[in-house]
């Protein structure tokens, strides 16, 4: 995969595109359903007045790239299936370059066509993939033509079920991006585990040229180290540096400066350090509780995918405002631009792929696209010193298929970065009304427990949850990773009416108050920043099919909740808690 896409240099395909709606696949399905040699792909055109092609891109319809499809056309609103996407370009390339048309992401299974050729075909809504065209590319008259199918399917990851809006298309930017015939293909730059001050890491060079001779430069700290690729284009990074550390109270990054004969690139990295100590986080070696809130990839105030710097900016002032120093950006990666601004903006992030719920745990082909999906998540990430954790799953049933499978991507996770902590959501689980037991044997294999609890909305009523007794099975730092209730802004009663602003309000109240008598708590992620889109949730004049749990409504109006949260943790803020105490 080629990092740091930003840093490249590229050529944007966003904009309008030329688009098929195709409900019975006929694009690409013949009468006897078998694939079609001449399917839409081919955009074809009649070459005479009696030739018949049934349908057309250069008289379709269009729709915005990037963009979800559902909230552009009122028709779209819930349809799933297939839509053809058509792109017309020129483009002139230096001789010898290389040359990828890159998708930040297309939700679910593409298939990508230059030029009536196929180029191939991703699964997987949320992560970037790209296709080399450098032999294919034409200096005029490109066309690019994108099959984009978002039906759910039991064997998908997710799943067919899920509490989110199944949005549809090129929901990410789509670019060309241009690259020198031998380039820096991939690099990791972190502080090595259990160091301070120790650069560890490794580049990696793809072209003719692997062997070659470079340098690895910090500027501001006027360091250079040389740099030794093998034959297989690989340099180890091993150097010393007196740094000062990332940390949400100081986002320090450094320009990194990677030159080798025939590429430069240039990054911005922040080093810190992450490890766990019985029930504590270590953030740099220092105990840390994590005021974090939950967020979904769902558009502020217009509604519909997110995909922009500037919706990641929004969303992210919002946690800051509510004085958080971590979010949880469930349950799929999002955009780079999310946990670039994380980085910039002092924001720690969990990180995690979509094993949702009850996937098909014991088929390999879907082992293999979750496996896919996380190490894609990883490697575009694994370079920006936010992210602190990445999670392998949410809420998913206690059978040993489930465990072998998640205990497998664990390892996987581990293998490829060995600096920062696992963790997982697990699921509710009752000893009795009044006690909860956190022994889900997943436990076992993460470094921090995340887990789930509604008391006071699918169960009980606010108050009770100061009843509540807390125990686990595990010797390790939880998080709370998800509390919450449904209010819809504007809609007024007594702590008791649900659906209420105050219903909510008490409800966070009573929360905090128990959770702070939770003594191996270390983070808080309630359920969530922003009202967000689920076809989940019909019920009419309230939610209209979005989750209305939210501290902020989907206008960006917040609500009396989002309140309590902001002096809960400003209060854990201003007297420096990093842990809590426990009743007794
Ligand atoms: C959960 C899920 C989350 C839902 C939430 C809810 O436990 O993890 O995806 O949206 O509950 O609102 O019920």
């Amino acid at each position: 995969m080629i990092m740091n896409i930003d840093n490249r240099k590229k050529y944007s395909l966003n904009g309008k595109w030329k688009i098929i709606i195709d409900p019975y696949e006929c694009g690409y399905y013949d009468s006897q359903y078998q694939i079609k040699k001449d399917g839409y792909f081919k955009n074809a055109k009649p070459v005479n007045k009696s030739d018949r092609v049934e349908y057309s891109f250069e008289y379709a319809e269009t729709l915005d790239v990037p963009g979800d499809w559902n909230t552009q056309q009122e028709k779209l609103f819930f349809y799933e299936g297939t839509i053809w996407y058509k792109k017309s370009f020129d483009y002139s390339k230096k001789d010898k370059s290389k040359l990828f048309v890159y998708f930040g992401a297309a939700n679910y299974y593409v298939h990508v066509y230059l030029n009536g050729k196929k180029l191939g075909e991703h699964e997987g809504g949320f992560t970037p993939f790209h296709f080399e065209i450098t032999d294919q590319v034409k200096k005029e008259d490109n066309f690019l033509v994108v099959k984009v199918d978002n039906s759910r399917h039991p064997e998908g990851v997710p799943t067919i079920n899920t509490d989110w809006w199944n949005y549809g298309g090129l929901t990410r930017r789509v670019l060309l991006v241009e690259v020198p015939e031998t380039y820096i293909e991939d690099y990791f730059i972190q502080l090595k585990k259990g160091s301070l001050k120790q650069i560890r890491g490794w580049i990696r060079l793809n072209g003719k040229k692997l062997i070659q001779k470079g340098t690895i430069k910090i500027p501001e700290l006027k360091m250079t180290h040389p740099i030794n690729t093998t034959s297989e284009g690989v340099a180890e990074i091993d150097f010393d540096a007196e740094l000062e550390h990332w940390s949400p109270e100081n986002p320090k990054l450094y320009e990194m400066v990677i030159t080798t004969e025939t590429d430069e690139v240039r990054d911005w990295i922040g080093f810190r350090s992450i490890e766990t100590q019985g029930t504590d986080i270590l953030l740099n070696g220092n105990p840390i509780l994590l005021r974090g809130i939950s967020i979904h990839e769902e558009a502020p105030l217009r509604g519909g995918r997110a995909w922009s710097s500037e919706d990641a900016r929004i969303l992210l002032k919002w946690a800051k405002e509510l004085n958080c120093n971590f979010v949880r950006l469930a349950h799929y990666p999002h955009n780079e631009f999310m946990t670039r601004q994380a980085d910039r903006m002092g924001l720690l992030v969990w990180s995690e792929i979509p094993v949702y719920w009850t996937i098909a745990w014991e088929k390999s082909n879907t082992f293999k696209n979750a496996q896919r999906q996380l190490t894609d998540m990883m490697m575009r990430d694994k370079n920006r010193s936010s992210v602190i954790l990445w999670s392998i799953a949410n809420e998913t049933p206690v059978t040993e298929a489930r465990t072998t499978f998640i205990k497998n991507l664990i390892q996987i996770a581990r293998n490829l970065d060995p600096t920062r902590l696992i963790t997982a959501a697990l699921n509710r689980m009752y000893v009795n009304e009044h006690t909860i037991k956190i022994d889900d044997p997943l436990g076992e294999y993460i470094d921090v427990v995340g887990y789930n609890e509604y008391f006071g909305w699918y169960s009980g009523l606010p108050e009770d949850c100061e009843r509540i007794k807390w125990m686990t099975s595990y010797e390790k730092p939880h998080i709370m990773s998800e509390f919450g209730g449904g209010a819809l802004y504007g809609y007024h009663g007594d702590p008791l009416t649900r659906w209420s602003e105050e219903y909510q309000e008490s409800l966070y109240k009573h929360q905090s108050e128990m959770l702070q008598k939770i003594p191996f708590l270390r983070g808080i992620t309630p359920w969530i920043l922003m009202d967000f889109r689920s076809p989940r949730r019909p019920l009419p004049h309230i939610q209209d099919y979005w989750n209305r749990k939210g501290l902020i409504s989907n206008r960006g109006y917040k609500k009396k909740a989002f309140f309590i949260l902001q002096k809960f943790y400003n209060e854990l803020k201003e007297k420096a808690i990093n842990t809590f105490q426990s009743e007794g």
